[in-house]
């Protein structure tokens, strides 16, 4: 079925960008509605997109307000969705839910890769993916779907440590989406630089990686692409201080999903809360961290995809 525009909204910066065939780099919102507390979610949607337009592209922060689909949102339109009361957590489901009963969301990866494909956006910038779970028998992330079917690059700090990860890199593998480590061969695990899983392949520099896009494409492959940045060392939380504390909160998640009092959607958000509440705020810093690192890279990526395209299009 054809896309019916009348479902999307463009911010004037987007449109513009959209005119002038310029690098419009897509942000995730669930980051703000379920991912980090007040005040910090209002400063990481100011930075982020100031990071974005730094490196040379138009930020498009995805949510959904007012029944739309917001490609690029306005200032005060960002403090309403913070401000909502009880906020979706939008993955592709609930798209239709958020706009048939006008409640306001914010959009997960797989939900922004959506709004994103859907709009030409090829590179979007998140924190880390979605991805299987240690927990509850069968809870995979819509995330990992998304990228095996929808032609967008993310840029990611890898998958959280609290989840299965080598289950979610052979999941990455099955679904050939291909998994680049930006100036490293070690999948980056969130909180930490990573240590014993690895990448497909490690790209040094961003023309490469547009190159890489531009191929992966044109051959007629239809998954995503997944760029992982580690965070800076100074940044990191170490694994023995880390390993006990994600003990823990996996404790808790299996001890609540028992008793019924957690599951789906829920899972994630408590899992950030409590890793931020035991490190003593140590995680959310480390979290802000990279999300504005991989806004600055997915710019510099959009940049050059987009010469990519001019060059192609001569
Ligand atoms: N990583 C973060 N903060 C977040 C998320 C990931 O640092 O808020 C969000 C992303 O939007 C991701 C979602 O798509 O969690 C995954 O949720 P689930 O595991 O329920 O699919
Ligand atoms: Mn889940």
């Amino acid at each position: 079925m054809k896309v019916d525009t009348n479902f999307f909204h463009f911010s004037n910066e987007v449109l513009n960008a959209r005119i002038l065939g310029q690098p419009i780099v897509a942000l995730e919102s669930t980051v703000l509605t379920h991912g980090l507390p007040a005040p910090q979610n209002a400063e990481l949607a100011k930075n982020m997109e100031e990071v974005v337009r730094t490196n040379g592209a138009t930020p498009a922060t995805i949510a959904l307000l007012d029944g739309k689909v917001h490609v690029g949102m306005e200032p005060p339109q960002i403090e309403k969705l913070i401000a909502a009361n009880n906020p979706l957590k939008i993955s592709l489901r609930d798209f239709a839910t958020a706009i048939t009963q006008k409640r306001p969301g914010g959009t997960t990866v797989a939900g922004t890769m959506f709004a994103a494909e859907k709009t030409g956006i090829s590179v979007f910038a998140t924190g880390g993916i979605g991805g299987v779970h240690k927990e509850a028998e069968l809870d995979i992330s819509t995330d990992l779907i998304a990228l095996s079917n929808i032609p967008v690059l993310v840029v990611c700090a890898g998958a959280k440590s609290i989840l299965n990860l080598p289950a979610t890199l052979e999941y990455l593998e099955t679904m050939g989406i291909p998994v680049i480590g930006y100036k490293t061969s070690i999948f980056p695990e969130f909180y930490s630089r990573g240590s014993t899983l690895r990448v497909s392949a490690q790209m040094d520099d961003v023309d490469e990686i547009a190159e890489f896009a531009k191929n992966h494409w044109g051959l007629g492959m239809r998954s995503g692409i997944l760029v992982c940045q580690p965070v800076e060392m100074e940044y990191e939380i170490s694994d023995d201080v880390m390993a006990p504390i994600l003990r823990q909160v996996s404790a808790e998640v299996k001890e609540l999903q028992s008793q019924h009092k957690l599951s789906g959607q829920q899972v994630t958000p408590y899992e950030l809360m409590r890793v931020n509440e035991l490190t003593n705020g140590r995680s959310l810093q480390t979290n802000m961290r990279f999300l504005i690192n991989n806004g600055a890279l997915a710019a510099k990526i959009a940049v050059a995809v987009n010469k990519n395209n001019a060059i192609a299009s001569a």
